[in-house]
This record gives structure tokens, sequence and C-alpha cells, in this order.
């Protein structure tokens, strides 16, 4: 068989379009595809919705792949291994009550369930902006990361979603926009942003799950975002947080979405 250049091109752009059609309306729109991310997207594709996940870089994983200072290990607790187990992530015993398992093996098993549960994931995709439908939000707003990197002037594209899950991290980028843009009184203490605080392992793993909650009228925080925005500590290469976290907002939306 004599290889064709244009049936690989055909190929390339039919099958992604398609992928894309079939996401423009969703019941999920999950911006970042670190651990509280992935977590998060496959517990709900795996509950039957239908769930998006745009990322930003290239790869998929966000802080994980890095274990501490490039020390490609992550630690979890107790809770952060049973997920881990059910993920088939392997973890060694450390220490009475503290696991290891390898960032490359954890990062990569676990994307590769969530994709297998369903998900569409599309990476080199930023989220810029959300829609907005009165008081409430209705859907994100994406452009190639490409476009930003270059600061072309570009016009976005938008996705439709019943809810949409900020877990970019430390950076609390689709909150950010919506403080700066919407004049909303957000759903914390002082209605704004808290503002990270200073590392706390201890502290930072518990009030992540606290924290893990509707923020504005259809938007949930996770994951290292939900600590940001509600003004708690940072946790550093502890991982249990992170998944524990994916699971809670999950199953929080999964309710909301069966009641609709
Ligand atoms: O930072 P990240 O891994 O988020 P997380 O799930 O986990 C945090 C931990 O990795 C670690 C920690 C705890 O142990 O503190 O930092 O809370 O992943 C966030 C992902 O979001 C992407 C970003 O590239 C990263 O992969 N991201 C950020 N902003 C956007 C985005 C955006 N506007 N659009 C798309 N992706």
């Amino acid at each position: 068989m004599h290889l064709n250049e244009k049936t690989i091109t055909e190929a390339i752009i039919k099958r992604y379009t398609e992928k894309l059609l079939d996401s423009l309306k969703c019941d999920v729109a999950i911006v970042g595809g670190g651990p509280s991310g992935l977590v998060a997207a496959a517990e709900l594709a795996g509950a039957g919705w239908k769930t998006c996940l745009f990322e930003r870089k290239l790869s998929i994983g966000g802080g994980m792949w890095g274990g501490g200072m490039m020390m490609n290990e992550i630690v979890v607790q107790e809770e952060g291994k049973e997920i881990l187990d059910e993920y088939d992530v392997q973890t060694r015993s450390f220490s009475k009550g503290y696991y290891t398992a390898d960032s490359v093996e954890a990062v990569s098993t676990i994307c590769s369930k969530t994709v297998k549960a369903g998900v569409r994931i599309f990476n080199l995709i930023s989220v810029e902006d959300i829609l907005l439908r009165d008081k409430e939000a209705a859907g994100i707003v994406i452009n190639w990361t490409a476009v930003e990197m270059a600061s072309l002037h570009v016009d976005p594209l938008t996705i439709e979603s019943k809810f949409i899950i900020d877990t970019t991290g430390h950076a609390a980028e689709v909150i950010r926009v919506i403080e700066k843009k919407d004049d909303a009184r957000l759903m914390t203490p002082s209605g704004k942003i808290e503002g990270e605080r200073s590392l706390w392992a201890d502290r930072a793993e518990q009030t992540t799950l606290e924290n893990t909650r509707e923020v504005f009228p259809r938007v949930y925080v996770a994951g290292m975002c939900a600590n940001a925005v509600f003004g708690s500590y940072r946790m550093g290469p502890i991982f249990g947080g992170m998944l524990l976290s994916g699971k809670k907002v999950a199953s929080l939306i999964g309710e909301r979405l069966a009641g609709e």
C-alpha cells in the first residue's frame, strides 16, 4: 500500500473536527488537566455525564509530572493511596501513613483511565473567558494556546456547558476572569479571591477538600485552585488532596446534574 499524505491530513482534520463538534455542548467543561481536573473528569464521564477537559499545554498532568523539585516521585496519604489503587497506579509504603508513587506512572495511568472513561481531552487550548447568561456561567471561551502565546489578534470560539470546574491550580484563571470582568461577588468570605497562603501540608490537604465547592453560579473550584480562591495554604508535593478534591467536585456536580 502506498501512503497518501492527503489521506493522512484528511483523517486528522476530520477526526479532530468530529471530536470538537461533538463537544460544543457538554454537561461539564473542566479547565486544566492537572491531577484534580483529570480525576474530576474521569469520575463525571464514568457516571455518564458528557465531560470535556481543556488544557493549555501540550502535556496533560499539570504539576504531577515533576513530583517534588523535579524528583519524579509523589507522596500520598492513606486516602490518596485508595484512589491510586482504584486507578491502578502502583504505590509503595514509605512509612506509616505515607506512600509514594512514580509520578510518570501516576499521570499516564490516570490520564489513560480518563480518556477511556469517555472524557474528550483537548490539549493546546486555553480557556480565556466564560459565557455569561444573566448572573450565571453557561460555558467557556477557548482559543489556541499558540494564539495566546503569539498575542495574535484572533477571536475565540465557545463551548456551552451546564457546569464549569476551575482546576487551573495556583493561578485560578477562570475565577480570576470572573472576578475581574463580571463585577461578581464570589461565594467566598470577602466576595473576592482570598489568595493563596504559604506552605502547610497538613492544613492545606484538609482545606482543599472543604474548599472544593461552587464559587460562582455553575462554576466550581477544585484542587489547588480551591485553596487559592478560599485563602488557604499550599501543600507542596503531596497529592492525596488533589485526587480527593477531584472526586468530591465530581460528586457535587453529579448530584446537581441528576437533579436538573
Ligand atoms: O497545577 P495543576 O497540576 O493543578 P491541580 O490539579 O494540582 C496541583 C498540583 O499539581 C500541585 C500542588 C499540590 O500537590 O500544589 O501544584 O490543582 O494543573 C493545572 C493545569 O491547568 C492548566 C495548566 O497548564 C496545568 O496543566 N491551565 C492553567 N490555566 C489554564 C489551563 C487555562 N486558562 N486554560 C487551560 N488550561
